[in-house]
């Protein structure tokens, strides 16, 4: 009997060895001969018969109907060969296996289904025929030709030839990681979205962060914005909160998206420069395009060059809707905030970096999460209500306006931590497949026209770049939520559909797989009455409130920080016309900022850039302590923090010793650093063993320095222009420095000076007394930077 709701299907009947022919009485009660063929036609006319027409059809129409769309009609099969594609289902080998569980998509399963491993194995072709030689092509003799029937070779060089896939056409730089969020509580008053449903609920998640502009190989350290994208895999369907480090974005409408990649990528006629917006492609478009000076503002902070992945808070940036069980809709904008803090780089040491070591970012994850230091965000959500949204002197449908978290504050609602790097960066990190279309119940966009192109584009891009349509079934994509729909085909195809129906209505499947009417995604049904147009809406023509807000947040050194890169970015440009028209535009943000970058390119502050719109609603918030860097020192101490502890024959030997347990034990990866790698001998006459060198490691790679005590060593290290540079770019960099004993001369011989007494990052102390200052150390390494050396020019 046909029912409205989800029935429970009886267990398998048994069909082995029921292959003979049977006479059996139809519907209809005529007597016929019956082969199987016919005796399963017979048996699927009695199941089809049940359903004698669409009993859902008349609840199509209508708006109640459309608001809560009714489930499915299904009709229990009774026997299971009933819905099979063939009757010898059951006929198994070691490859078909048995028949299909009823109601189960392996394919969606752990990455268990997937991890290979070969230990123990012999090397084998893809069609798993052992190679006994993999050192030789097949010749016609030792000295003869190569013989085409050699499949082994053509096999190995045909997969290697197409190794490579399309990067992403922007956030090509990425690395990713598994963890999983955790709510703290029901937010069940809010969202009906399964990640919120209870307290503790665990969601596993994958997360990629990235930059944006740069190639698939380029440097981390680039001044960029960084993609936060987290794919949580709840269990009614994945989610992807597709995010940014910074919470605004350069356009309002994704009509401008291509101009805007046009324009930072490398310039077409000769590819350059890489993962870089300072050129004039870049500055011509947003100098036209006053809409993003606020994320200007931000991109020339030092949110753009963050000391880690680990270190950087994550933005939804758009406006969304949240659901709850009763259809009611906030809107919400989501929040990342790192427990490490959120700590950046300084320009200097971040092109030095590059240099040093392009994987920076790259590795840093991979290393922490490797040694058990996972990194922790906690989500907080600013949840507003439509009517207060209207009420506010910015469009929140606009992507270039933050909300001031003093005029709506977080709701902290759970903490993702992540926990185990991935077996494959490949499979994994290339291969996933984010998408601002994956939304699940509970979930909802708003009218944002640059969240609507993302929910187009994600998907498309992915058909080039991962090879097809059925990228969701790579395993890093596929749910762990049931998949069952009526998609059938495609390149690279897995799942193998049991039975012959791909369509809806259907009778002969039992109506199966049935829609799940408010069961399922059910969209928000807001009202919109309007005209057709293309356009913008009034309020997104304020385009400078923000950009003052956001610098007028910063403390003096951000401030300082955010003058310089417009500087050398503008310095960048070659047409005078450019920056010309960049500094009328900035004129507008903060006639202190237009003066000093105007000063550092030699030039006037030319007349502000006429605005868009004469007098725009005044902000609610003209200050937000928030958006300085500082807001958030974090709870990790001296974790994870890199130190350089350098050494040379004769170095003192037990102040070394004591120093680097108290470091250990705070958390810091304490590096002997010497000349070269290898063995040194101490004053004592033990050993010691540099893991890096100078020339393989300098000093922008660590968060702080320790010059060592012993005479001997102090003097050897002088005689090398590499400690020189060491030390100068430690205090350059305003990071902490403890000198021990005759240390303290190698930094007089740099020319600190002075400085050196005064500066509460330069720590000077005995040898003998290295215990002692180990704990003032630590706390000078947790302030992560002495703002106070912050000099530009730089002072040495
Ligand atoms: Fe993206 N973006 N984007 N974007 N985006 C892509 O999708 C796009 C935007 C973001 O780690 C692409 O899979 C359009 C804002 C991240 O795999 C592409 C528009 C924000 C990632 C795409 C935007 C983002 C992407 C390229 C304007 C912050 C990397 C490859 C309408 C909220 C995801 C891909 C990963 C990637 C399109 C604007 C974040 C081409 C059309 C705003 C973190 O589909």
């Amino acid at each position: 009997m046909a029912t409205n709701k989800k029935s429970t299907r009886s267990s398998r009947a048994k069909s082995k060895g029921k292959k003979s022919a049977t006479a059996a009485q139809a519907r209809d009660g005529v007597l016929r001969t019956n082969d199987v063929v016919a005796e399963q036609a017979n048996a699927s006319d009695h199941f089809v018969a049940a359903m004698p027409y669409n009993r859902s059809k008349e609840l199509e129409y209508g708006h109640d109907n459309a608001v809560a769309p009714a489930p499915g009609v299904t009709v229990e099969p009774g026997a299971s060969t009933l819905t099979a594609s063939t009757t010898t289902e059951e006929t198994e080998t070691a490859k078909t296996g048995g028949a299909a569980p009823l109601g189960t998509n392996p394919t969606v399963a752990s990455l268990d289904r997937v991890r290979v491993d070969a230990s123990d194995r012999p090397l084998t072709t893809n069609q798993g025929v052992h190679i006994s030689d993999n050192q030789n092509t097949l010749k016609a003799g030792l000295r003869g030709p190569s013989l085409l029937e050699d499949f082994i070779l053509r096999e190995k060089i045909t997969h290697f030839d197409h190794e490579r896939i399309p990067e992403r056409i922007v956030h090509a730089r990425g690395s990713g990681a598994h963890g999983y969020f955790e709510a703290y509580d029901a937010l069940t008053k809010y969202t009906r979205a399964a990640p919120f449903a209870k307290k503790g609920k665990i969601t596993p998640v994958f997360v990629r962060f990235s930059t944006v502009a740069g190639e698939r190989g380029s440097k981390d350290t680039a001044r960029d914005a960084r993609g936060f994208a987290v794919k949580f895999y709840t269990d009614e369907g994945n989610w992807d909160l597709v995010g940014n480090n910074i919470p605004v974005f350069f356009i309002q409408d994704a009509m401008k998206f291509p101009d805007l990649v046009h324009a930072v990528k490398p310039e077409p006629h000769h590819g350059m420069p890489q993962a870089a917006s300072a050129h004039d492609t870049f500055w011509d478009f947003v100098s036209l395009m006053p809409e993003s000076t606020h994320m200007l503002m931000w991109l020339m902070s030092d949110r753009a060059i963050p000391r880690s992945f680990r270190m950087m808070q994550g933005f939804g940036v758009h406006t969304f809707r949240l659901i709850n069980a009763q259809g009611e809709s906030v809107f919400c904008k989501f929040h990342w905030k790192p427990l490490q803090g959120t700590h950046s780089l300084v320009w200097d040491e971040a092109v030095k970096i590059s240099g040093a070591d392009p994987d920076f970012h790259r590795r840093d994850l991979w290393e922490a999460i490797e040694s058990g230091e996972f990194p922790e965000w906690e989500l907080g959500l600013q949840i507003f209500s439509e009517e207060q949204a209207e009420g506010f002197s910015f469009d929140v449908l606009d992507s270039t306006k933050l909300v001031p978290e003093e005029l709506v504050p977080l709701l902290p609602v759970g903490r993702m931590v992540l926990n185990r790097n991935p077996d494959n960066f490949f499979a994994e990190t290339e291969q996933v497949a984010f998408c601002a279309a994956h939304i699940v119940p509970g979930i909802d966009f708003s009218n944002d026209p640059l969240l609507a192109g993302r929910i187009h584009s994600y998907a498309d891009t992915q058909i080039t770049r991962l090879g097809g349509p059925n990228f969701h079934e790579i395993p890093i994509n596929s749910p762990l939520a049931p998949v069952q729909n009526n998609q059938r085909d495609g390149m690279h195809r897995q799942a193998l559909h049991r039975g012959r129906v791909a369509y809806e209505p259907n009778s002969l499947a039992g109506g199966c797989p049935f829609q799940a009417g408010t069961a399922g995604f059910v969209s928000f049904p807001e009202a919109i009455a309007d005209d057709k147009v293309r356009g913008k809406p009034e309020k997104f023509a304020e385009h400078y409130a923000q950009a003052t807000l956001f610098f007028d947040s910063q403390t003096a050194v951000e401030k300082a920080h955010i003058a310089a890169a417009f500087r050398f970015e503008l310095s960048k440009v070659g047409v005078p016309a450019i920056r010309e028209r960049m500094l009328s535009s900035l004129a507008n943000v903060s006639r202190e900022l237009a003066a000093e970058v105007a000063a550092g390119l030699g030039m006037e502050v030319p007349k502000a850039m006429p605005k868009a719109i004469a007098d725009p609603e005044p902000p609610e918030v003209t200050v937000s302590p928030a958006l300085s860097l500082t807001a958030l020192p974090g709870e990790r101490g001296i974790r994870t923090r890199q130190i350089a502890v350098l050494v040379e024959d004769g170095v003192h030997h037990a102040s070394l010793v004591s120093l680097y347990s108290a470091l250990a034990d705070a958390g810091a990866v304490v590096h002997f650093v010497g000349p070269r790698v290898g063995m040194f001998v101490d004053d004592s006459g033990e050993k010691i063993e540099a893991d890096k060198s100078m020339e393989n490691s300098p000093a922008v790679l660590f968060d702080a320095l320790v010059v060592p005590d012993g005479s001997g060593a102090v003097q050897a290290l002088a005689g090398n222009g590499h400690t020189m540079e060491f030390v100068k770019d430690q205090f350059r960099h305003c990071k902490s420095i403890l000198a021990l004993g005759a240390g303290r001369e190698l930094l007089e011989m740099t020319g600190i000076g002075s400085a050196m007494d005064e500066d509460p990052g330069i720590l000077l102390a005995e040898g003998a007394d290295a215990s002692k200052i180990a704990s003032a150390f630590i706390d000078s390494i947790a302030a992560h930077r002495h703002p106070s050396r912050d000099r530009d020019p730089p002072f040495i």
